[in-house]
Parts: structure tokens; C-alpha cells; sequence
């Protein structure tokens, strides 16, 4: 009986543990990052940060960061970029990013992002770098084009190799960036038998490109030098009314969900969408009855209620710009000691030590 006793034991042990191995096996580690470069706006919340969320709430260890070496890429002024990184670390909280659960850091404060981009730099090439769609795209209307334009996809590597991630939660404009992560981590592990998790992009294909709301053959983009184009987290209501209401629609009145020959009226559809879990089918039926004109306020309506409650509590956290503070000073301390440890074993495998002299 006694014997019988132990065999239930440890059959009962070798099924707990095999639970538990599943659940470790079976966390991601996740990275990613947005760069203070403004308010995020609809495309950079159901693109990216909502899906950071649900991934933090389902156990993963998540790490994100407000990537600022990234938006100097571009000019930036420096008073306009500290108060951005405050808006956008309320702006994260708002949205449901716990410091609690998750490292949520300023990557210039962690050193070694810059350092690891360095050291994968030397394994990347010119041409590689010049195919991406990125890079063409932002530097055709560029006379001089900043060195930082071009390489900046090897930082971006960096920041996910860094961590080890193995998932990285992006909109679609960011699939070939992973790409090239996942190139880089392959040639460093072939020639240092070093191993970086080969990372995947996780991209929610209904949401993956907001389009502008005026230009909707573009995706919507803080970096636009037309504010139209965009809904930011932080406009008021009657500024998010303004502009639904200036949105380009086409010349048929009717609510049609159809992203190939009506991309502006879909684009809506898309955002109404996202903001009441309606699916389109319910929401053309639904709207019917209206043309384009009076469905936009139908939109705007689904929007500004969504939005409340965020924009609530981004209030409440931007009146206290000391706590902010701690949370990225937290979240440093954090990031640094696992970004050390993987600089320090990339050195290693490179031979930048002095260790063996
Ligand atoms: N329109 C979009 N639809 C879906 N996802 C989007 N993302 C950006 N735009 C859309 C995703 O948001 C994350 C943060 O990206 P970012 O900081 O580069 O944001 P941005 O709006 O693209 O900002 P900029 O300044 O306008 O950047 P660029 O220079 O890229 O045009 C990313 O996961 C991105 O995919």
C-alpha cells in the first residue's frame, strides 16, 4: 500500500512538473519599442501596444522600451524630446503597461544597446541595408541623408537581441526589420556557436496598417508633417470629431467595407471596428441607413468613448512627473542587468576580452 502510495506520489510529481516545464517552455520572452517622437496615435495603439498589453496579461516576460537613439535619427529638439519621453512613458502606463510585470525602460539609458549595435554592424552590409522599404521610403525626399537613417534597423536588432526575445509584437511596417534581426542572429550563432533566440514578429493581420485618415494609401504616422492624417491618444474629443469628420471618404455615400477600391470609408470601418469588437459585416448593416457624412460621427463617437478612460488616467500620471521618473529609473535598472549579461557573453564569443591574457 505504502508502495502503491509513492507510485501515485510521484506519478502526481512527474505531471506537475511536466505542467510546469510546459508553461516555462511555452513563455515568450517579448521586446518591443516605440520611439518618443510624439502622442502614439490609433495605429501605434492597435498595432503595437494593445497587443503588448494582452501579451503582458498572458504571463509572458515582457520588455519595452521608448526607444530615443531612434528618434534622433531624425532632428529632434531637445526640450521637445525630453517632454515627449514623459508623455509617452504616461502615455504606456495608461494603456495598461504594468512596471509591476513588465520592464518598461528608455533605451538610452541602457548602454549596451549601442554597443551590441556596434558589434552586429560589422556583421550587416550596404546593400542589405539599402533594400529596405523603410529606409527608401523616408530618404527619397532627403537631399543629405543621415548616416543614423540607414543603420538604424541594426540598432533596432540590437535592442531585440539584447534581451534574447524570441517575440516581438510589431505593425506590418516593421516586418522586414525582424527580418534582418533574424538574419543577424543567425550568422552570429553559425560563427560564434553563441545563441540568440532566432525572434519572430508577432503582427495581428486585421490591425498590422491603420491608414492616414487622409491619405489612405499611406499608414498612419507620427512622423507626418500633417496632423490630419492622425487621431493622437491624447486629442481632446472635439479634436478627434475634427478629424473623422476631415477624413477622406470617396464620392459613394454608401458605409461599404471594400479596403481595395474604398480605402478611406474601410479605414474607418477598421477603426470603429477595433473600438467596439463589432465585426464589419454587423457594422455596415448597422450603419445602412447612412451615407459617409453621418456614419463618420457614428466613428467618432465609438472612438472618443474608447479613448476615455485612457485618456483619464494619461492625465492623472502626466500631473506627476517624478513618478514617471522612478518607473523608467525601475525599468533601467532592470533592462541593465539582463543587457549586461548578454554583451558581456557576446564579447566573449567575439573575443573582445581580456579575460584569457
Ligand atoms: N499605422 C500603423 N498601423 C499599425 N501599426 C503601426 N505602428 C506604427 N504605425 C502603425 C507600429 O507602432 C509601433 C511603434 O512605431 P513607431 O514608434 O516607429 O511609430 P510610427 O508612428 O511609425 O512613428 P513615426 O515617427 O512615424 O515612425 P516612422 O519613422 O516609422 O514613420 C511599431 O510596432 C509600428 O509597427
Amino acid at each position: 500500500m505504502i508502495k502503491a502510495a509513492a507510485r501515485n506520489l510521484s506519478w502526481l510529481y512527474a505531471r506537475s512538473s511536466y505542467v510546469i516545464c510546459r508553461e516555462i517552455h511555452n513563455k515568450k520572452v517579448i521586446f518591443s519599442g516605440i520611439q518618443p517622437t510624439g502622442a502614439p496615435h490609433l495605429g501605434n495603439y492597435f498595432g503595437a501596444i494593445k497587443k503588448w498589453h494582452s501579451l503582458q496579461n498572458e504571463q509572458n516576460d515582457c520588455i519595452f522600451s521608448i526607444v530615443d537613439l531612434h528618434s534622433i535619427t531624425l532632428p529632434q529638439d531637445p526640450v521637445k524630446l525630453r517632454q515627449n519621453i514623459h508623455l509617452m512613458t504616461a502615455c504606456l502606463l495608461a494603456c495598461g503597461i504594468d512596471p509591476k510585470t513588465s520592464i518598461l525602460f528608455l533605451q538610452s539609458q541602457v548602454p549596451q544597446h549601442a554597443e551590441l549595435s556596434w558589434i552586429l554592424g560589422t556583421f550587416s552590409t550596404m546593400a542589405r541595408l539599402s533594400h529596405l522599404p523603410q529606409y527608401k521610403e523616408k530618404s527619397q525626399n532627403l537631399d543629405v541623408i543621415p548616416l543614423g537613417l540607414f543603420i538604424y534597423p541594426i540598432l533596432q536588432s540590437a535592442d531585440i537581441l539584447l534581451y534574447k526575445a524570441n517575440a516581438i509584437p510589431v505593425g506590418e511596417d516593421q516586418l522586414q526589420h525582424v527580418q534582418l534581426c533574424q538574419h543577424l542572429a543567425r550568422i552570429f550563432n553559425n560563427k560564434y556557436k553563441t545563441v540568440f533566440p532566432v525572434p519572430s514578429a508577432i503582427v495581428d493581420e486585421t490591425c498590422a496598417r491603420i491608414k492616414s485618415l487622409r491619405q489612405p494609401d499611406k499608414k498612419m504616422s507620427k512622423s507626418d508633417m500633417d496632423f490630419k492624417n492622425r487621431i493622437e491618444l491624447t486629442d481632446p474629443p472635439d479634436l478627434m470629431l475634427k478629424r473623422i469628420k476631415e477624413s477622406l471618404t470617396d464620392f459613394t455615400s454608401a458605409v461599404t467595407y471594400d479596403p481595395e477600391n474604398r480605402p478611406g470609408v474601410s479605414n474607418l470601418i477598421l477603426i470603429h471596428s477595433l473600438c467596439t469588437g463589432k465585426d464589419f459585416e454587423t457594422i455596415c448593416k448597422e450603419n445602412e441607413h447612412l451615407d459617409t457624412g453621418q456614419y463618420k460621427l457614428v466613428v467618432a463617437e465609438a472612438v472618443i468613448e474608447y479613448f476615455k478612460p485612457i485618456q483619464y488616467e494619461m492625465n492623472k500620471l502626466l500631473s506627476d512627473p517624478v513618478y514617471l521618473t522612478g518607473v523608467l529609473n525601475d525599468g533601467k535598472e532592470k533592462a541593465q542587468e539582463i543587457a549586461s549579461r548578454t554583451i558581456n557573453e557576446v564579447k566573449e564569443a567575439v573575443g573582445l576580452s581580456a579575460s584569457c591574457l
